[in-house]
């Protein structure tokens, strides 16, 4: 059944606009570039949805329970303040990957990244009920080891290895990885069972060394699961947990 629905938000015709009419300074490109992240995040979550920054010119959200005229006021909002204006296209799927994909071909149906003609378009299919959103929180046990010990480029290439074999593991159950800073991974993983993470988790200790702990949260938003995988998390560590993984749902 379907249950997940995710936006993918794309900066129309980016790419021309940023050597328009000279290639512009990479600092300025990196100022909008995480403003405009940092007010769809505010949009998205005031709303209890989130948003994975993604490659930041097409960041992706799991929009669990809203509208399309929650759509429309976000791209009203967005699109008025800043140089470029942003499209929307919106999936539904049983799965994480079904629904960017769902996504993906609605927005790219409507014309290119490159276009000048597409401008703030919104397009796609909704859920018909708020449906459920599982995400799994990832974090490695006792990195401030690493970090207090390795240089932090070596840390850092570790923390990108394993986000890496996330990536592939969980991309095989159609699930999505998105590293979120630190020693922290966040999974859209509708349908992935505690046995499916204790593997995973397993293959990246085998792979890198790294040890994961998981923490799930099922609810009808992002922003609950996201809350319950955090206590899971915190469960975990403070070793109420059999093992590195749990489960809460309402
Ligand atoms: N995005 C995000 N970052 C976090 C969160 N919690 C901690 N961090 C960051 O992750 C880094 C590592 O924190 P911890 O995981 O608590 O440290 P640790 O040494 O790995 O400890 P354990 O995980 O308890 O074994 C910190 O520097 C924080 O900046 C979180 O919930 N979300
Ligand atoms: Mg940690």
């Amino acid at each position: 059944m379907k249950e997940l629905q995710l936006t993918l938000i794309q900066i129309d015709n980016y790419g021309p606009w940023t050597v328009t009419p000279r290639p512009k300074r990479e600092a300025e490109l990196q100022i909008l570039q995480s403003s405009l992240y940092s007010a769809l995040q505010g949009e998205f979550s005031r709303r209890k949805g989130i948003v994975f920054p993604l490659r930041l010119d097409n960041m992706l959200a799991i929009s669990n329970g809203l509208s399309l005229d929650d759509h429309r006021e976000i791209l009203d909002s967005v699109n008025g303040r800043f140089p470029v204006t942003v499209s929307m296209g919106v999936g539904t799927g049983r799965t994480a990957y079904e629904a960017q994909l769902q996504a993906t071909l609605s927005l790219q149906s409507t014309g290119s990244s490159r276009s000048e003609r597409r401008k703030g378009v919104l397009t796609g299919s909704f859920l018909p009920s708020p449906g459920k959103v599982q995400i799994a929180h990832f974090d490695v046990n006792h990195s401030a080891i690493l970090t207090d010990s390795y240089p932090i480029y070596d840390t850092h290439l570790l923390l990108q290895r394993a986000h890496l074999q996330l990536i592939e593991s969980m991309k095989r159950r159609e699930a999505l990885v998105f590293y979120m800073g630190g020693d922290n991974y966040i999974s859209i993983c509708n349908g992935t069972s505690p046995a499916d993470l204790l593997e995973v988790i397993s293959e990246v200790k085998r792979r890198l060394g790294v040890e994961f702990k998981a923490g799930v949260g099922l609810a009808s938003d992002a922003e609950t699961a996201a809350r319950l995988a955090a206590e899971a998390l915190h469960e975990i560590r403070r070793g109420q947990a059999q093992g590195p993984i749990v489960y809460k749902s309402l």
